[in-house]
């Protein structure tokens, strides 16, 4: 029976792949930041999936620990997939975001090197981030990194790393390069669970207005459940290697709120320009959504959008669920908790 160690099992890829490796008959190990992650995490299971999951506090900013967990656990594969993730926070905390995302892989790496775990292999969750100010679009494994972030620079940082360790030791060790993904468990900090969370509420009277930051930016949005497998799909295979994960599809802000008001019904019209944009319900003739310069951040990444032709070709992935599927599935979650909200 195989064993995986996932870091940051709490988050929203965790929960996708704790979900996958156990209904492929693996016992999970998993680490978390907090202790009341715990306590949410497991509510997410089955006590007969429960038997075969073991999740307990280890920081990546500790050493010690870190290679503990490597050694009780002695994982076949470990995913590591624990990071402080939000883009935007990394410019007000780059020491806090290097110390868990860079040097938190690199920690690892030396555990399962010092350990000697020749067998185990290893997943890096990189970013799209690394290519930044892109130099070319789409963007492939040999595009140049270009970040503009200390979230990007950090995750640069931990793909090098991969790399090393590979060449170096021959580690079993690939870097997934994947593209935004999302989901009804998305953390409601990012864009997507902003918008499709506030457009619930506003149409069930909980909220009157949001604000959203940079309208322009574009992503190529799939969703995490397609994108978790193709990160097991990269330990199974028979060479370690890095791949960009994502749909090639790019959409604005913008669209996303069209394509997210529209599942509920409603129709909002764009007035004004620049910091005065404002979003309009047609039906109520009110603002919902207006412009907070303090949502922009101090530099933002362009043209980001993945050619995986390669993901396509070895693995044999393939993005399965759409983006308007990936809405209305996350439109249909927001309804049901602001409901059971309501009712209680
Ligand atoms: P989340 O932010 O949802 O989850 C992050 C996880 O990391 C949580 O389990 C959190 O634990 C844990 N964590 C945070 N800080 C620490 C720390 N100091 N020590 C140990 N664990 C910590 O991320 P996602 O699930 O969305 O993403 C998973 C990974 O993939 C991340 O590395 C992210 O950077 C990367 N990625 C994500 C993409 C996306 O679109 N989702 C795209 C590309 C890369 P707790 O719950 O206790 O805080
Ligand atoms: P991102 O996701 O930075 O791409 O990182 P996020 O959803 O935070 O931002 C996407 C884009 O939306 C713009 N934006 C806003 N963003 C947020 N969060 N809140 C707002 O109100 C808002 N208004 C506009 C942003 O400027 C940005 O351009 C995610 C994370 O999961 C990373 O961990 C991962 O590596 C990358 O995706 C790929």
């Amino acid at each position: 029976m195989k064993r995986a160690l996932v870091t940051g099992i709490s988050g929203q890829d965790g929960h996708y792949l704790t979900r996958l490796l156990l209904s492929k008959g693996y016992t999970v190990f998993g680490t978390v930041q907090s202790p009341a992650s715990i306590v949410r995490f497991k509510r997410a299971f089955s006590e007969e999936q429960a038997q075969s999951l073991h999740v307990e506090c280890v920081s990546l900013s500790d050493s010690s620990n870190v290679m503990r967990i490597v050694k009780d656990s002695e994982p076949h594969e470990i995913y590591n997939l624990a990071a402080q993730s939000f883009v935007s926070l990394s410019f007000n905390n780059p020491e806090y975001t290097a110390d868990i995302n860079a040097l938190g892989t690199l920690r690892l790496l030396e555990a399962m090197r010092i350990l000697g775990l020749k067998d185990t292999r290893f997943y890096q969750a990189g970013s799209s981030e690394v290519f930044g100010k892109a130099t070319e679009t789409p963007q492939t494994e040999a595009t140049p990194f270009n970040p503009c972030s200390p979230y990007a620079v950090s995750k640069q940082f931990a793909f090098w790393t991969v790399k090393n360790y590979r060449d170096s030791y021959q580690t079993f060790a690939c870097n997934g390069i994947l593209y935004n993904h999302e989901s009804p468990l998305r953390g409601e900090h990012f864009v997507t669970k902003k918008i499709t969370r506030s457009l619930v509420r506003i149409q069930q009277g909980i909220e009157q207005q949001f604000m959203l930051g940079n309208l322009d930016a574009r992503r190529d949005w799939g969703h995490a459940q397609d994108y978790v497998y193709a990160q097991w799909l990269m330990l199974q295979q028979d060479i370690p290697d890095d791949f960009v994960i994502a749909t090639g599809k790019q959409r604005s802000i913008r669209e996303f709120v069209f394509a997210a008001a529209a599942v509920l019904g409603m129709d909002i019209v764009w007035e004004g320009h620049g910091m005065d944009e404002k979003g309009i319900d047609t039906r109520s003739g009110k603002c919902i959504i207006a412009v907070d310069p303090q949502l922009f951040r101090p530099s933002e990444v362009t043209g980001i959008v993945g050619d995986s032709r390669k993901a396509r070709d070895v693995l044999g992935w393939t993005p399965r669920i759409s983006f308007e599927d990936m809405i209305q599935e996350m439109i249909e979650f927001d309804l049901e908790n602001a409901n059971m909200c309501q009712e209680r």
